[in-house]
């Protein structure tokens, strides 16, 4: 094999990954099309995962492509503030017609995390508008995930991504996550009960500890996707909805994994059939390609920023430099125009009863303690290892089969004890039945080696091999530097 030329890796901190670990093995993808990934040493990787969720129409769609390419050329930048450009409303006219009815009021921004706080602030001054200010308390939910600006973590509900960074948001409390696995497992699906009496604990929680009148807003996923795959059970949101209305609360549904078509419909308020006030999306929007979020708030709520707004007053003080840049508009309407031809949702939905019974298929495999599963989207819950010592290893097992699939030529992803498979909405059968035989193979490989099987040293030994041979370049190169360094020294001496 030819030499591989790797990038210096020490100036790059790499985003929630260990990069200490990271930076000894090193997974780089230089290509991508279709559903594969190329690596350095040109081996196809199955993109599993659509990349982060992100990219349902598969990898290199010339479409937005060349759609980015004409616009990079065209309008390259306009100001966001006071002044704009006519494909920002062109890509919010066509994605209000994407969003269930009702919600057709579009506000952009450049991620995820930005849509979550955007959504936030919104239904906090929409209660300031309309001369409630006192309704300014945020509920969310165990195990919830609204990005990592300091809004969404306040909300969200992952311990791991909370407790480095101080006290975050005040007046904030969390409903219970909806799993159940002493219960539950295995479920195909959503699970059929339980779902109107856990909805049912957000009212008492609210009435006993809260006033009802002080809360703004209660943001839910509807699947919950980063914390593992949770899928609620029948009736649950319908619930949450019909409480919220009860008290005047506003419903943010987080729809940045489950918008779409991830589910097999366009987002999780379409397939539950739950209407929320706002709804928030990122990822897909733009195929994964240019960074974009949006918020889609309900037609009553823009209006009463502009209807109780001073005359020429700024509404909603609020705003990135990046909300709808010329090429993320030009990327979301091609995107957008590939789920209008392609149905993709649909083909998700028609796919999904052969992806679940792939994915149940893993049931009975070492280690495996539950499987979630619902459209296009499974979770794979592992027992937690316990070695020798009886010390618990959380996270140990699902890495080392992330490791050993990478080897076999599969991108899945993990976290904590979970595996998530989210493949492209535009897969194969065949393709589908390769990502859960090479998962099982690789889940019986991490299994049968006992407790080297958690050993991360034990895979990608060529990857691990390439940043041996990087860090002894760079150690050259630093000599080299010193010697330099020395000799200037002595110039000046
Ligand atoms: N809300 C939800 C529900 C998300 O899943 C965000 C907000 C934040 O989006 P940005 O664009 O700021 O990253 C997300 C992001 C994973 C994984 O594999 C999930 C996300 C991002 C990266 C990895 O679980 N979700």
């Amino acid at each position: 094999m030819s030499k591989i030329t790797l990038p210096d890796l020490s100036h790059y901190w790499v985003p929630f990954t260990a990069n200490r670990q990271f930076k000894a093995m090193p997974r780089l993808f230089k290509a991508a099309r279709g559903h594969y990934f190329t690596t350095m040493d040109e081996r196809q990787v199955l993109d599993g995962t659509a990349g982060l969720w992100c990219t349902p129409a598969g990898h290199a769609r010339p479409e937005i492509a060349e759609a980015v390419g004409k616009q990079l050329l065209t309008l390259d930048y306009a100001p966001a503030f006071q002044s704009s450009h006519p494909l920002a409303f062109e890509a919010a006219t066509k994605l209000a017609e994407y969003m269930p009815a009702g919600l057709d009021r579009i506000f952009f921004t450049g991620s995820g995390s930005e849509s979550a706080d955007t959504a936030l602030k919104i239904a906090l001054a929409y209660h300031r508008v309309c001369g409630n200010p006192l309704r300014n308390k945020l509920i969310g939910r165990e195990r919830g995930y609204h990005g990592v600006n300091f809004g969404g973590i306040s909300v969200g509900g992952i311990a791991g991504n909370r407790k480095a960074f101080g006290n975050a948001l005040s007046g904030v409390d969390h409903i219970r996550h909806p799993l159940d696995i002493t219960k539950n497992a295995f479920t195909k699906g959503v699970p059929e009960d339980g779902g109107v009496a856990l909805a049912n604990e957000f009212e008492a929680r609210i009435l006993t500890l809260h006033d009802p009148s002080t809360i703004a807003a209660l943001i839910v996923e509807p699947v919950q996707g980063s914390a593992g795959v949770l899928v609620p059970p029948a009736g649950y949101l319908k619930r949450l909805r019909e409480i919220c209305t009860k008290y005047g609360i506003l419903l943010i549904f987080d729809e940045v994994i489950t918008g779409f078509g991830r589910l097999g419909t366009k987002f999780g308020a379409d397939y539950f059939d739950v209407s929320p006030d706002i709804l928030l999306c990122a990822k897909g929007l733009t195929n994964g390609v240019v960074p974009m979020g949006a918020v889609a708030v309900k037609r009553e709520i823009y209006d009463a920023f502009m209807e109780k707004s001073p005359a020429g007053a700024i509404e909603l003080p609020h705003g990135y430099t990046y909300s709808a840049i010329p090429i993320a508009c030009a990327a979301s309407i091609a995107t957008l125009d590939i789920f209008a031809q392609e149905k993709l949702e649909n083909r998700a939905a028609d796919l999904s009863a052969y992806f679940e019974a792939a994915a149940h298929s893993l049931k009975g495999l070492p280690m495996v303690r539950d499987i979630r599963n619902i459209g296009l989207v499974a979770g794979l819950e592992f027992e937690q290892f316990v070695d020798k010592t009886g010390a618990t290893k959380m996270g140990a097992f699902s890495m080392a089969v992330y490791l050993k699939c990478y080897e076999l030529g599969l991108h899945v992803r993990f976290t904590g004890d979970i595996i998530a498979i989210s493949p492209p909405l535009t897969i194969e059968k065949h393709e589908i039945d390769r990502i859960f035989n090479t998962l099982a193979d690789a889940i019986k490989f991490v299994a049968n080696q006992g407790e080297a099987g958690i050993l991360a040293n034990n895979y990608l030994k060529s990857e691990q091999n390439w940043a041996a041979q990087i860090a002894l370049e760079h150690a050259a190169l630093l000599e080299l530097g010193h010697h330099t360094h020395r000799a200037e020294e002595s110039l000046h001496a």
